[in-house]
Formats: C-alpha cells, sequence, structure tokens
C-alpha cells in the first residue's frame, strides 16, 4: 500500500490519544505497540472486507487448512513487510524518536504450537495470502500456548505461556455471527424422520457454544487478506444452570485453555478429544453455512471447498462431515460420503507410530456417541467394498479404522479422502513402503509428496535484514518478491569482495547472539568460534545426545593436549522437551552441566563452549538462526518427516552437518554434495539393522576406546550434579541397545566434525559453501509449497481479483 511517513506518524498519533489516551512522551513499549497494531489494522480491515465480499460474489473455492497447531510467533514485522510499510514505519518511529525494536519485542509471541508442524501451518497461512489463494485456517483460540521454559539448577521447569498477557490479541477479531453449537457425551437413537429417513434423537447431552476469533493473513504485496478462525469455547446462556460452580465452568473452558493437555490420564485423553472435535465441527458447520450461501447444490459441496487435515488431530473431519451433511441436511449417504472424500486431504507429519492418533473405542463412544456410529458405519462399508474387490483379508484387517477397540484417526483421514501426503520425498516413500504401506496397495492413488517449506521473507528480510541488505548488494532486489533470483548469487560465490560482505554480515550476526548470550546466561563466547547450532524440539531420534558425545569427544581432546592447535567452537542448544518426557529432560540436565563444566575450566578458555538459551521460540530462533555458522540435522535416516530449520540455516548462510534424513537429502540434492557436510548410516542401513536384529550396542562400547571413554564420562563423575541423569543415558546407550544408533555413527559424525573444522579453517572455500547454501535455499519456499497442494491436492484456482504472485 502507498502510504507517506507524514501520514503515518499522523495516523500512529491519532490512534496513541484516542485508543490508548496517551501521548508519546508517557506511552510504555507496549502501549505504543497496541496503538501501533491498531494503526496497521485501520489499512488492512478494507482489503479484508473486500476480499471476502469477492470470494463470495465470485464463489470462489476455498481450501480450509484444520489444524491444532498454529505457531506465527510474532506478527507486527510480517504484518508490516507484507504491507509493504515496514520502512516507512521505521523511519516514522525513527523520526518520532521511538525505538522500533523495543515496541517490536513488547508483542508476545503467539506460540499456538509444539514446533515444526505448528510453525509449517502458520507458513502456509502466510504463503496462501502471498499467491494469492484463498486458504483459511482453523484452530483453537488456546488461552496459555506452548509452555514458557526456564532453566533451574540444570533443570527444565514449566511455566504457562499466558500470551494474551494485559494486552490480549491485538489482531484477532470475534465473528459473532459465525458462533455455532457443539454437542458431546449424551445417548442417542435413531427415530422415523417422516420423510422415509431416519434421524437422530439425542438426550443428555452437553452442548457448548464455538465463538470464532478471525486473525487476518495479509499477502506479501499483494493487497491479499485470507482469515485464520481461532475457535474458544463459550458455555451457552440457556445451559447456564448446568454450571453452577466456577469448577463446573472451569472444565468448560479447558477446552481451549491449553495447548496439549497432558493425555497421560483418562481425563487428559478425554479433554484432548474434545478440543479436536470441537474445533473440527465447529470449523466444518460454518464451511456448510457459508457454502449453502452461494446457493448451490449440497451433493457437490468440493467444487468450493477442499479441507484439509494437518497431521491426525482434526483427522474426525470426514466423519463429522458425514454426520453434518447426512444428519442436519438430509442428504444420502453415497452422495454425503461422495462430498466427503472429493472435500477431505490430509497430511502425514510422522513415521513414529505412537505420533499416529488412537483413540479407545468406549471413549470415543462415550464423547462422541454420534459420531462413532458413522465411524463404525464408514469402516464397515469399507470392509465389505475392498472385500468385493478381491483385497486380502489381511490387508484389510490392518486398514481398518475400527480395530482392536481402537479407532484409527489415520485410517479415517486416510479413507474419508483423496489425498495422503508426506513432507518429504524420503518420507513419503517410507509411508509407502512401511507406515502405510496397506493403504498404499489399496490406494496407491491417493499418495503424494508435498515437501516442506518456509516463509523465505521471515527469514531474511525479518530476521536477517543484514544479510538481505548485502544480498541486495550483489543481485539487486529482485529476489525479495521472486525468491527465484537468489540463484543469481551463484555466479558471486568465489568473489572475494562478494565473500568479504557475506562474511562480515555473519559477523555481525554472530556478535548480536554473542551478546544475547552474555546477557541471559553470562557466559562469554567470542565471534572468531565457529557458531555450532541446533535448535529444535528436544527428542531422542533428533540425537542432540550425538552432538553432546561429540562435545564430550573434543573436551578429552583438549584435556589430553592443552597447547594442541585447536579452532575454538561454541556450541548452542534451544530445545523444549515435552513436560512428561523424562529422558528428553535428562538430556537438557546433562547439557547444562557439562555446559558448566567446560565453560568454567580455564584451560579450556575460548576453545569450547557451550550454551543452552532456554525458552526457545520463534522470535528467538530469528536471533539465532541468522548467526549459525553450523547448523546440525542429526536425527536417525528415516525418523524426521522432514525438518524445516534445516532449510532456515541454510537460507542464512550455515553449513549443514547432515544425515541423510527428512529434507537434508533435498538440501544435498540443492546445494551439491560439497556445499554439505553428509555422515552416518542411510534409512537403508536402519532398516536392514530392523530386519537383522544384528546391532549391539555393548560391542561397539567394549571394542572402541573413544566412544568407551566417552560414553564413561556420563556415569563417571566427571560431569558433576547429573549422577542420576547420566545413568539413564548410559542404560539407554548400553544396557538398552541405544535405539536410535548413536554408536554406530559417532565415529563417522566425528570425522565429518574434523572435515568441517578443516573447511571453515579456509576462508574462500567456506563462504563458497555458504553462499552456494544461501543462493540455492529458493527451492524451500513455502509459497511454491502452497502451490503444489492448491493446484495437485486442492484443486484450486486463483480467484479472479486481485494481484497474484
Ligand atoms: O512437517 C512439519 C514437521 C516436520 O518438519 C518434522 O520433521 C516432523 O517431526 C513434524 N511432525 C510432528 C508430528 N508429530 N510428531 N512427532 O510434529 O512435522
Amino acid at each position: 500500500m502507498e502510504l507517506t511517513t507524514e501520514q503515518f506518524i499522523h495516523d500512529f498519533e491519532l490512534t496513541l490519544n484516542e485508543q490508548q489516551q496517551t501521548i508519546l512522551s508517557t506511552a510504555t513499549p507496549s502501549e505504543l505497540f497496541v496503538a501501533l497494531a491498531h494503526t496497521i489494522r485501520q489499512y488492512y480491515t478494507p482489503l479484508w472486507i473486500e476480499r471476502n465480499k469477492k470470494l463470495q460474489e465470485n464463489k470462489d473455492k476455498i481450501a480450509y487448512y484444520f489444524s491444532v497447531e498454529f505457531l506465527p510467533g510474532r506478527m507486527l514485522e510480517t504484518n508490516l513487510l507484507n504491507l509493504g510499510i515496514l520502512d516507512v514505519v521505521k523511519e516514522g518511529f525513527a523520526q518520532l524518536g521511538i525505538d522500533f525494536t523495543q515496541v517490536k519485542q513488547a508483542e508476545h509471541d503467539m506460540a499456538l504450537g509444539n514446533g515444526g508442524l505448528g510453525r509449517l501451518a502458520a507458513a502456509f497461512m502466510d504463503s496462501l495470502a502471498t499467491t494469492g489463494y484463498a486458504g483459511f485456517g482453523n484452530g483453537l483460540r488456546y488461552k496459555y500456548g506452548l509452555f514458557k521454559q526456564r532453566i533451574v539448577n540444570g533443570y527444565q521447569v514449566e511455566l504457562p505461556d499466558a500470551w494474551f498477557g494485559s494486552i490480549g490479541n491485538v489482531w484477532e477479531t470475534r465473528k459473532d455471527h459465525d458462533i455455532v453449537d457443539v454437542r458431546f457425551f449424551g445417548n442417542v437413537y435413531m427415530t422415523d424422520a417422516g420423510n422415509g429417513k431416519l434421524k437422530p434423537v439425542y438426550s443428555d447431552a452437553q452442548v457448548l457454544r464455538a465463538v470464532p476469533y478471525d486473525v487476518p493473513q495479509l499477502g506479501y504485496g499483494n493487497g491479499v487478506v485470507n482469515n485464520l478462525r481461532l475457535w474458544d469455547v463459550e458455555i451457552p446462556e440457556e445451559y447456564e444452570l448446568s454450571y453452577p460452580t466456577i469448577e463446573d465452568r472451569r472444565r468448560v473452558e479447558d477446552i481451549t485453555a491449553v495447548l496439549y493437555p497432558d493425555d497421560s490420564s483418562d481425563e487428559g485423553k478425554k479433554l484432548r478429544l474434545m478440543q479436536e472435535y470441537f474445533m473440527t465441527s465447529a470449523g466444518l458447520q460454518t464451511i456448510v453455512k457459508s457454502y449453502l450461501k452461494l446457493g448451490l447444490p449440497l451433493e457437490r459441496i468440493y467444487e468450493k471447498v477442499s479441507v484439509h487435515i494437518n497431521d491426525t488431530h482434526p483427522a474426525v473431519a470426514p466423519a463429522e462431515f458425514m454426520r453434518i451433511l447426512i444428519d442436519e441436511y438430509g442428504l444420502e449417504w453415497d452422495d454425503a460420503w461422495n462430498a466427503t472424500q472429493k472435500v477431505m486431504s490430509y497430511t502425514n507429519h510422522t513415521i513414529l507410530s505412537e505420533a499416529l492418533e488412537k483413540w479407545h473405542t468406549g471413549l470415543f463412544a462415550h464423547v462422541l456417541p454420534r459420531v462413532y456410529q458413522i465411524i463404525v458405519e464408514i469402516d464397515n462399508r469399507y470392509a465389505a467394498q475392498m472385500s468385493a474387490q478381491g483385497v486380502d483379508y489381511e490387508t484389510i484387517e490392518n486398514t481398518r479404522i475400527v480395530r482392536n477397540n481402537q479407532v484409527h484417526m489415520a485410517h479415517l483421514a486416510i479413507i474419508g479422502g483423496h489425498s495422503v501426503n508426506g513432507v518429504a520425498q524420503i518420507h513419503t516413500e517410507l509411508l509407502k513402503e512401511d507406515t502405510l504401506r496397506d493403504f498404499y496397495k489399496v490406494s496407491p492413488e491417493k499418495f503424494n509428496n508435498k515437501t516442506n517449506g518456509i516463509v523465505q521473507r521471515r527469514w531474511t528480510q525479518i530476521a536477517a535484514p543484514g544479510l538481505s541488505k548485502t544480498i541486495d548488494k550483489w543481485i539487486g532486489q529482485g529476489w525479495r518478491s521472486d525468491i527465484h533470483e537468489l540463484r543469481k548469487l551463484n555466479e558471486y560465490v568465489d568473489n572475494s569482495q562478494a565473500q568479504a560482505d557475506f562474511w562480515e554480515v555473519k559477523q555481525l550476526a554472530k556478535q548480536r547472539l554473542a551478546d544475547y548470550i552474555e546477557q541471559t546466561t553470562g557466559v562469554h563466547v567470542t565471534t572468531d568460534a565457529i557458531f555450532d547450532v541446533q535448535v529444535k524440539r528436544l527428542h531422542a531420534y533428533k540425537r542432540q545426545l550425538l552432538n553432546v558425545m561429540h562435545i564430550i569427544k573434543l573436551y578429552w581432546d583438549i584435556k589430553d593436549n592443552p597447547e594442541g592447535e585447536f579452532t575454538p567452537r561454541v556450541f548452542i542448544f534451544g530445545a523444549k522437551a515435552a513436560p512428561g518426557y523424562h529422558f528428553a529432560k535428562s538430556i537438557i540436565k546433562i547439557i547444562n552441566e557439562l555446559a558448566n563444566l567446560i565453560n568454567n575450566d580455564e584451560q579450556i578458555g575460548d576453545k569450547l563452549k557451550v550454551v543452552f538459551l532456554e525458552n526457545y521460540r520463534v522470535s528467538l530462533a530469528e536471533l539465532i538462526i541468522p548467526a549459525a555458522n553450523v547448523s546440525e540435522q542429526i536425527s536417525l535416516a528415516s525418523k524426521e518427516a522432514s525438518g524445516t530449520s534445516n532449510m532456515k540455516f541454510m537460507m542464512t548462510g550455515a553449513v549443514t552437518m547432515a544425515t541423510l534424513d527428512g529434507a537434508n537429502i533435498e538440501i544435498k540434492d540443492e546445494v551439491g554434495d560439497d556445499n554439505i557436510v553428509i555422515f552416518g548410516m542411510t534409512k537403508d542401513d536402519v532398516y536392514n539393522h530392523y530386519a537383522t536384529r544384528d546391532y549391539y550396542s555393548r560391542g561397539i562400547y567394549d571394542n572402541d576406546p573413544v566412544i568407551h571413554r566417552v560414553v564413561n564420562t556420563f556415569v563417571d563423575g566427571t560431569i558433576p550434579n547429573c549422577q542420576r541423569e547420566g545413568s539413564e543415558i548410559f542404560d539407554a546407550l548400553i544396557t538398552y541397545n541405544d535405539e536410535y544408533f548413536l554408536l554406530q555413527d559417532f565415529t563417522s559424525y566425528v570425522e565429518a566434525q574434523e572435515h568441517l573444522t578443516q573447511l571453515y579453517a579456509d576462508r574462500a572455500r567456506w563462504m563458497h559453501m555458504s553462499m552456494t547454501n544461501i543462493a540455492n535455499s529458493d527451492k524451500f519456499t513455502s509459497d511454491d509449497t502452497i502451490r503444489q497442494y492448491a493446484q495437485e491436492i486442492w484443486n484450486l484456482s486463483l480467484p479472479s481479483h486481485g494481484k497474484h504472485r
């Protein structure tokens, strides 16, 4: 949009005075932030209204993305950048003497997600708007997002993330006209509807009100505003008498209280199921209502609506959609089923079977009695149809939805839809070969791959403005709107002046991070060191522990030979462990105690530092990622579905230390073997070990003196204050045969690290690698990923109005 600095200053001051009823000289950063957000709202609101009107008038097809997680982080800068007024606002603030960074930091991260899956959902919202497609999100308006992590005595402590704080969500708008009711529990039986059909009659059901709050999703430079709808729960007035105590009300409010409640108890499981159904039912009900306003026949709803199921959490969608079409609008089963399968599609985000949700049939039927009836009917019809097609009994049994007293949500999503995709090539292959192989046998046409992507704008223009300016200097600004122009940088990867510029900008980013490290942990680190970073959720398969083992090896190398040559390294970790994941928490404790040991050893000095940055989140990632020299992507081959931080590091010039897992393989394909460092087993090696059962970690431990010493370090008292955690780790590695093959991969990891150190010592070689990574990272733009979803899964056309990319 066109906006002069003068106009902005005028609008901003007016909003500050009228809305916040304060003036510049006394306003706090948070008051300034709210005033700025409200000024921006005035700018985009007409665009939003116009967008909705046009979509309705032109009857454009819309894709609805259902996800229990959305992790946008802060939205201020994205909104400003996408509206094209970031520089104007910064300039206006400079003229007013306001510190923009301070104001931006007053916004609390919107952390309604755990990690990669939620961040991907947020990226897709940005890319849908940027590409111009009509794509709307549906999620939950949690009062508490992902917990706030504090480290106390080396241990993770979880605190509630009260992200609404005192200012609430400045971007949202409550939409009363789309309120719907959602029903749980009770009894249901079928009765004659009088028109030759049956209709359900409910008794003793709990009826709750679903209230939508819409959060705008602005496209980059195109005036498009899409919608992210977050559902909140309320008690309908007519049922208020049923909730006489605060406790009664709190039990209801719990539905949207916390992201991922503790589901180790039956109560927790019930709550989780209720959350998932609540969002899915509310979203689907309003979709059908707004479709009907177009005046088109319901049985052809698939021509105007797609519903995407992001992981298994909203996988009740096909059954709920059937319920709505049949029970509420009287469609025949076959018409409803035809529409449902054409509307629904599903993304799988993991091969870890424990993450594919299953519900005990007793619980499911208790919470959602009518939906359960429909699921049983879908399942029976599916089995009959497969049998009629000659599919063998075992395959049918393996793919059924209701099996062994469990409702298999992934199976419902696959059977009830027309598409199932993995999130990187290797992951999709593994789904076909292993996790979902029986489905692939019966419905190969449903399977496809959509490699993940990232919003390049956030990781360059917002998180790395210095890097962005350096890119501008060498290839012009075209890449900012067409990321594929980044490839022009390939021409300069051996240009010594360009290398010096890119080196310089990385050093500045490292210094910024070094300052933050010093402020928050008291540890001084030098930018002369290699900044080696592993930031992601803490999980055994991601193998932070392998990184720790390498650090221990380096520690002993220096202790054995304190005068030897050593390229200094700073190892930086950021990771939250799921609150109930004991082993992951033990690894956090070990990292912190190892850090204390190393950072306070004068003999080690600046040669080696270890830092654990608490409360890893999107806004912290924006500080850390541009400062990395090395990106640690070291999961056991076959276990990481894709990864997306690997793409962010690549785009900002880090070199990846990688196993052949997830999207690392596609990064390697883009940059070539010389510009990435690969080590470790392949997925076939891993599967061979599974088949032959020949892996024996104790044998390696007994025979390799280096490994022996490293593993013993966990238990011999070298690392203080972690006897219990050290023993757990020792047991996992040796007594329980090292599930994730750390010992097997250790030697090759160490060799790869030594190779990397040599590469870093040759600045021209290193900068060639670093810049080649930046230059070829365009492949991972989520704009392209979303285009593939839109064209190949959702069958969307670009709306006829507006500018598109
Ligand atoms: O697809 C987004 C993201 C992938 O990049 C990660 O590799 C994958 O682990 C993550 N999956 C999940 C699902 N649950 N589990 N485990 O978070 O999805």
